[in-house]
């Protein structure tokens, strides 16, 4: 490219200087812009029309792919017939559509959806909900919640004290009181290189029970654990965890919240980890796949018998003070309604079932490459664990990620781990340009 060229892009770029930007370093980013400006099925251009194959789904999120013309023209017609109505004490149709779509995905008995319009608030949410519940239920002592070391449950108060990411956390002080955590499943001196789940960990979920007799059940709420962690790594349960999490919780009366934002709609080749894996949890909070990332828009869902402890009190009273201006926001639910469309007439869930086995190949294909220690997968979710380079933790795969960028490939990546969680529209083609891709960036690394 010509100097001259480079200036002409650099002229039609907007001031990058107001934008503070999230997660990013901003000084950096900014000295070395990279804008997306469009997006299509399973691709991305930037401002200076290179294009990109998308291996991240954006964020964990555009399951159904770029710009999907049935999701755009439902959230077009929205747009230009209601654009917003109040939300509480009044309501619209397609979220009540939305709702029923949503519960008809959840694993049995989970028969109803709250609205939000993120993760964070999806995580926040569920947590209220579990200490109004045991509250309503003459157990208000139960106020302590159980999080998982390494999990991420977004940015909310409540989902940085039960999430398990230290640079989340040490800038903001002493966050909700009476959190404690499980110890993490991640070992790669035993699982590593293990295709799905691993075998050897299920023991991890007994650190419960001592959690429990350490505070006493009776002052315990709610676990909260991702079904597979995502942002840590994408780390997979082993072999019976999620079971023995569910059977500690059920013995001690406290509820199980499952963080689906990552697993849900398809990621998992299920409608969420909690149907894969067969252990339904009390509470699931969900986003991202819920509107293919179109509209931000996330959901909690939850069992009948915990919206029914709700439906008590006077008659006309409100059960749960809690909401926000734009929950189940008209756009954000036309979209959500027609995400879930597209997912079932095009049988998404089952392409990832049919192409998981392909994609977990060429994810552990990468094992024996310059600097690999490990290697994940399961559904079309998978991580390639680098070695640290001495003393610059994430350096190496921060340079993969460029380099795999500038090769045309949009990848995650997490410490020193590449993430990989493609739309579920990826093919063959796909998923072997994918790792091509990368396996050139590790042999430069
Ligand atoms: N729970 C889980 C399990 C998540 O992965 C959230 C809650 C929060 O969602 P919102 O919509 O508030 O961001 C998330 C979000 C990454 C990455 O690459 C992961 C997330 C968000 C941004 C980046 O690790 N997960």
């Amino acid at each position: 490219m010509s100097d001259n060229t480079v200036r002409q892009l650099q002229a039609d770029l907007p001031d990058l200087e107001a934008y503070w930007m999230p997660f990013t370093g901003n000084r950096f980013f900014k000295e070395h812009p990279r804008l997306i400006s469009r997006a299509q099925g399973v691709n991305c251009w930037t401002h200076d029309g290179k294009q990109l194959l998308d291996a991240a789904s954006g964020l964990w999120c555009c399951n159904a792919g770029h710009c999907h013309p049935k999701i755009v023209e439902a959230i077009k017609q929205q747009a230009e017939t209601l654009d917003y109505a109040m939300a509480f004490q009044l309501g619209h149709p397609t979220v009540f559509e939305l709702a029923n779509k949503l519960t008809s995905l959840a694993p049995e008995g989970m028969d109803y959806a709250f609205f939000v319009n993120s993760g964070s608030e999806a995580v926040d949410t569920a947590l209220k909900m579990a200490l109004a519940y045991h509250r309503i239920n003459g157990q208000g002592e139960r106020t302590r919640f159980i999080g998982r070391e390494k999990g991420y449950h977004g940015v909310g108060f409540g989902g940085i004290s039960v999430g398990g990411m230290s640079p989340n956390r040490k800038m903001f002080g002493a966050m909700l009181p009476g959190v404690d955590h499980l110890p993490h499943t991640h070992h790669i001196e035993h699982n590593a290189f293990t295709r799905g789940q691993p075998q050897w960990g299920a023991h991890l979920a007994d650190e419960l029970e001592n959690i429990v007799a350490l505070h006493d059940p009776s002052t315990i709420a709610a676990v909260i654990i991702e079904p597979i962690a995502g942002s840590a790594g994408v780390l997979i349960p082993p072999k019976g965890y999620l079971e023995r999490v569910r059977e500690i919780c059920d013995k001690h009366g406290i509820l199980l919240i499952f963080d689906e934002v990552i697993c849900g709609f398809g990621r998992t080749g299920d409608n969420f980890g909690a149907t894969r894996f067969g252990v339904t949890p009390d509470l699931m909070t969900t986003a991202k796949g819920l509107t293919s990332g179109t509209v931000p828009m996330g959901a909690v869902l939850a069992k009948g018998q915990i919206y029914d402890t709700f439906m008590t009190g006077p008659e006309g009273a409100i059960e749960f003070f809690h909401g926000y201006t734009y929950s189940g926001h008209p756009l954000a639910a036309a979209a959500g309604v027609a995400t879930l469309q597209v997912y079932e007439d095009e049988g998404l869930f089952e392409r990832v079932r049919s192409l998981e086995d392909y994609f977990a190949d060429a994810v552990h294909s990468m094992k024996g490459e310059p600097n690999v220690i490990d290697t994940r997968n399961f559904g079309f979710l998978g991580a390639v664990e680098f070695e640290p380079i001495e003393g610059q933790p994430t350096a190496r795969a921060m340079k993969i990620f460029r380099d795999c960028f500038d090769d045309g490939v949009i990848v995650r990546t997490t410490g020193d781990t590449l993430a990989f969680s493609p739309p579920l529209i990826f093919d063959k083609e796909h998923i072997d340009r994918t790792f091509e891709t990368v396996r050139k960036a590790a042999l430069n690394s």
